[in-house]
């Protein structure tokens, strides 16, 4: 049968390397992006030149998660076997200064592809985005397919509305949905604004004087980071399972951002060193220069201070695991900044 995806969220991390995984798989694949001033899709243009995918098999749309003609119309013309839901504001911080419009696109979003999809065909596949965000403050660790939620952020709190519409109308209607609970996931293409890309990133240039100085906040916090590549995998996999079933998708190994700052100026040959407390603490460079400070503009109202996943549910059924560590991560992230400086 001919498998035709639609990605709400197209020109995002995520939807960009999920084309290029199911161009490769010989889906057709038509990716929504929303129309901006400016261009925005960088991360997807080459997916034309590549000569290993079939051009006439990725189609862009415009459309929008917060407009439900255009969700219902987009599905109703292109008729897709499969829906992937990337579509979200989802900047956790960003979350804070416009929760209306997160809880519309990240929340309400959701409900409208699946009411398109009921009133449409109810044998499309539906993959919903969730996060490790709506863990929160977490009540166990590490966090499994049954930990409880205690969401932090306006965009926690619209994540879990999401989890739990898919479920609702899994049950109700007897469709096909499932929700990934994904933990943090990076990559060469992550967002400017996302800790790792903006460390990663301002090192680089630090290192070749291109810049004088990184501002970031909570440097404590712990993550599980992996990476974009093998996250996507994992959604595809998800809607190839026998039945639809809520997955957490993670490396189970957690560290704080002072850690991936240490690491990442380690492998750029940097060393650093580290003085003060709190908001007074900087990293300085073997010349004991200043080129790290925290700036309590970058703190959030209400932190996520701990997250690690547990994954066995998806190595067990979906046969699923990271291919990536922390290490090969960061080695793809450094890599990619410095071709991009040096060229
Ligand atoms: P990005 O922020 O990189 O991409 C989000 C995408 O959603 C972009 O294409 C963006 O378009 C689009 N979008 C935003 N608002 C709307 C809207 N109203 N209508 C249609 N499209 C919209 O996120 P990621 O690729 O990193 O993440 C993909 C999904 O997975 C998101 O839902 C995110 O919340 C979730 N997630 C991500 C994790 C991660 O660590 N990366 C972990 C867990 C969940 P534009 O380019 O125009 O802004
Ligand atoms: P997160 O990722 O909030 O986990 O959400 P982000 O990289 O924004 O923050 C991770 C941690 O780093 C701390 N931090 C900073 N964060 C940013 N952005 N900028 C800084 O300067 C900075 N300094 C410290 C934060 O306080 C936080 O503790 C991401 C998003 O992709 C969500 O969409 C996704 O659902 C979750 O991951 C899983």
């Amino acid at each position: 049968m001919r498998k035709i995806a639609i990605i709400f969220g197209v020109t995002g991390q995520d939807g960009a390397y999920l084309s290029r995984l199911l161009l490769k798989k010989g889906y057709s694949v038509h990716g929504v992006k929303r129309r901006a001033s400016s261009l925005n899709s960088y991360r997807i243009d080459d997916i034309y030149s590549d000569p290993l995918i079939k051009k006439n098999n990725f189609f862009l749309h415009y459309g929008d998660v917060t407009d439900s003609l255009s969700v219902f119309n987009l599905i109703k013309k292109i008729k897709p076997t499969e829906i992937y839901n990337l579509a979200a504001q989802s900047h956790v911080a960003v979350s804070f200064e416009i929760p209306e419009y997160t809880t519309n696109a990240d929340a309400l979003g959701t409900l409208r592809i699946l009411e398109s999809l009921v009133k449409l065909d109810q044998k499309i596949k539906f993959y919903q985005a969730g996060s490790s965000e709506m863990f929160g403050k977490v009540v166990e660790t590490p966090q499994n397919e049954k930990t409880p939620f205690y969401p932090r952020s306006p965009y926690g709190v619209a994540k879990v509305y999401s989890h739990w519409i898919t479920i609702n109308y899994r049950e109700s209607y007897n469709i096909f949905a499932s929700n990934g609970i994904l933990f943090n996931h990076e990559s060469p293409l992550r967002g400017d604004t996302f800790v790792t890309k903006k460390v990663v990133k301002a090192l680089c240039k630090i290192k070749y004087k291109k810049q004088k100085k990184l501002f970031v906040g909570n440097i404590y916090s712990k993550r599980d980071w992996g990476h974009a590549k093998d996250y996507v995998t994992a959604m595809w996999k998800i809607l190839q399972y026998k039945k639809p079933e809520d997955f957490v998708i993670c490396t189970g190994k957690q560290y704080t951002i002072k850690q991936f700052i240490n690491m990442v100026a380690k492998k750029l040959g940097m060393p650093i060193f580290w003085k003060g407390k709190g908001l007074n603490e900087k990293a300085y460079d073997k010349n004991k220069n200043c080129i790290i400070e925290c700036k309590k503009k970058y703190f959030r109202p209400a932190e996520v201070d701990t997250l690690k996943g547990d994954y066995s549910k998806a190595r067990r059924l979906l046969k699923w695991k990271p291919e990536n560590d922390i290490n090969s991560l960061i080695d793809d992230m450094i890599s990619y900044e410095l071709d991009t400086i040096l060229k």
